[in-house]
């Protein structure tokens, strides 16, 4: 069976580009069709400044959500990060397959250590290795398929080649991964500026849906999304960014695709109203459970410590093989 590992950050609030981008498909396809793993993969919240109780908090709210929007623990496993030795055992073997250049190229690096030298902070070591990081989390469990939104192709490229490099010198250890996209809103673009990903640690909060947003604020914020300079609905990424990102929005919310929508619609704020109406009605759901789930804390122990379990049993084997190949001695 194939098997498919994907993660999210506890860097911020989970927003509707990661319910677009990654979560759904992860509910209501890859667990149906795959051994599945989804991680909160909570080291990966450390390579930036971070505030240790608001991480506990943002891991267990998460884990909630994604149970909230449908992952069945019967069906897939749901874990954190760190309570997997595995990952940071794995990270180490890749950091020595890994380049200094290759990891200086990454676009998350670059852009995250200029925001940081502006706030002046310091960068963290972590923040440039955190790619190898990643690529530990997919490689240790034999990962098939990565389904993620577009901004982490870089990232599942960089798993691609650590594989590859590491079988040719080593031998045969890991399974190639590669990375899927949904078809539709794999890139959701932030409401106040639709040239830039909606990204759930951005500072500037009115131009990003929280999943867990009153529908009052989901309705205000895509009612007073940015939209472009002309009159005519159309769908065109590049000359109305701002159009297009609402489109994606109506048609990953209805299923309807983007051009249709487009030719229906002769002004802006009927397109916006349908829009946030959708998009209320697409989170309602998700909401509503959420509170059903929060209510029970230890259903979450239960589900994540199970899920902890079952991803060491497969992590465990595939770790110890590359530590042999890599002529490490087996532990006695
Ligand atoms: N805007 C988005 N559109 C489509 N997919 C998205 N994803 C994130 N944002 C969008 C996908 O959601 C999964 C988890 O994302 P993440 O936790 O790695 O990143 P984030 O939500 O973007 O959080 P940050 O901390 O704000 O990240 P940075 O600043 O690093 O971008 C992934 O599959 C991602 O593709």
């Amino acid at each position: 069976m194939k098997r498919i590992f994907s993660g999210i950050k506890p860097t911020g609030h989970l927003t509707l580009g990661n319910y677009l981008g990654a979560v759904r498909r992860w509910v209501e396809v890859d667990q149906h069709q795959a051994d599945a793993l989804f991680s909160i993969v909570d080291l990966h919240a450390l390579t930036v400044e971070h505030d240790p109780a608001r991480v506990t908090r943002l891991s267990r709210q998460a884990a909630t959500l994604l149970l909230a929007a449908g992952l069945d623990p019967e069906r897939c496993t749901v874990f954190v990060q760190s309570q997997v030795d595995e990952h940071a055992r794995l990270s180490y073997l890749l950091e020595c397959v890994a380049t200094d250049g290759e990891m200086r190229r990454m676009i998350q690096y670059k852009e995250k250590s200029v925001r940081a030298r502006e706030a002046g902070q310091s960068v963290r070591l972590s923040l440039l290795t955190y790619p190898v990081l990643m690529a530990a989390d997919i490689l240790a469990y034999g990962t098939d398929e990565v389904p993620v939104g577009e901004d982490q192709t870089q990232h599942v490229e960089l798993a691609r080649d650590l594989a590859v490099r590491f079988n040719q010198r080593y031998g045969q250890v890991f399974a190639v991964p590669r990375a899927t996209h949904p078809k539709v809103a794999a890139r959701v673009m932030d409401l106040q500026d639709p040239t830039s990903k909606m990204g759930k640690s951005h500072e500037n909060t009115g131009g990003i849906v929280y999943l867990l947003d009153d529908a009052d604020v989901v309705r205000r914020k895509i009612m007073r999304a940015v939209t472009d300079s002309g009159r005519e609905v159309v769908y065109d990424r590049a000359a109305a960014p701002g159009l297009a990102n609402l489109l994606d929005l109506l048609a990953a919310a209805t299923g309807e695709d983007q051009a249709g929508l487009a030719a229906s619609y002769d002004s802006y704020g009927a397109l916006k109203k349908d829009t946030a109406e959708a998009v209320v009605e697409l989170l309602r759901p998700v909401r509503e459970r959420h509170a059903e789930f929060a209510a029970d804390p230890g259903q979450l122990d239960r589900v994540l410590r199970l899920g902890a379990e079952r991803a060491r049993g497969m992590a465990r084997p595939v770790v110890d093989r590359a530590y042999r190949a890599m002529g490490l001695l087996p532990a006695v």
